[in-house]
């Protein structure tokens, strides 16, 4: 059996989107299983995959795992030849930081700026938290590229799984309009032009067009 990934709409799910990203730098190949969220009967099904009731949910040989960041972690793990992690063992623990960072904490910046990766418009007024919240994301995102960014574009230079967890936030910053700094704004150009993240933004609008 290969590894199959149960997730969200496209265009609404972010930490479907994180999952989707880690896995697809594992280059293995993988079955996708989209369920549709708010939906009538989106709570059985969800909870048919995993005892959460949420996405993502990564099914393997053994069992569920659920949970962005336990899937992240076990990719990594499962597949250390791809290096889904930084290689320097500082560089993976910043990585691991920032990763937590965005997985317990900008509840602002989710709350006002939900991902919807087929908008275009920005927010009437941008609340100062959620401003608050943009502007760490900046500031680690500088620090990451500043200390280890060196050898590409990325925030560990090549694509790991810190970029899979800010991608969705990248978006948010593009979909809402939200004024940067420049190298904020690179970066957000860079998680657009990578393959694995184009190929989930078409499928998105697709999915929003019907
Ligand atoms: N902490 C979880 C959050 C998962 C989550 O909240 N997923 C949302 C979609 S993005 C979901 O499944 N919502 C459906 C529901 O709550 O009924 C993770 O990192 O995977």
């Amino acid at each position: 059996m290969s590894l199959k990934l149960v997730i969200g709409d496209k265009n609404y799910s972010s930490w479907s989107l994180r999952a989707a990203l880690a896995l697809d730098l594992t280059g293995e190949p993988y079955e996708e299983i989209l369920e549709r969220l708010y939906r009538p009967d989106s709570r059985a099904r969800l909870l048919s995959h995993s005892p959460t009731g949420k996405v993502p949910v990564l099914l393997t040989e053994e069992g569920p795992v659920w949970d962005s960041l336990a899937i992240a972690e076990y990719l990594a793990e499962r597949f250390p030849e791809a290096h889904l992690w930084p290689r320097g063992q500082y560089a993976r623990a910043l990585a691991r930081s920032v990763c937590a960072e965005m997985h317990s904490g900008f509840v602002a910046l989710r709350s006002h700026l939900s991902m919807d990766l087929a908008r275009d418009q920005a927010l009437t007024e941008l609340p100062a938290e959620a401003q608050a919240d943009i502007d760490r994301v900046c500031r680690l995102w500088a620090d990451c590229r500043q200390r280890f960014g060196q050898d590409g574009a990325f925030l560990f230079g090549h694509a790991s799984i810190a970029d899979a967890f800010f991608a969705p936030v990248a978006a948010r910053l593009r979909s809402y309009r939200v004024a940067l700094p420049a190298e904020a704004a690179a970066y957000v150009e860079t998680i657009y032009q990578w393959p694995a993240f184009r190929r989930w933004y078409q499928a998105a609008l697709q999915e929003v067009q019907g």
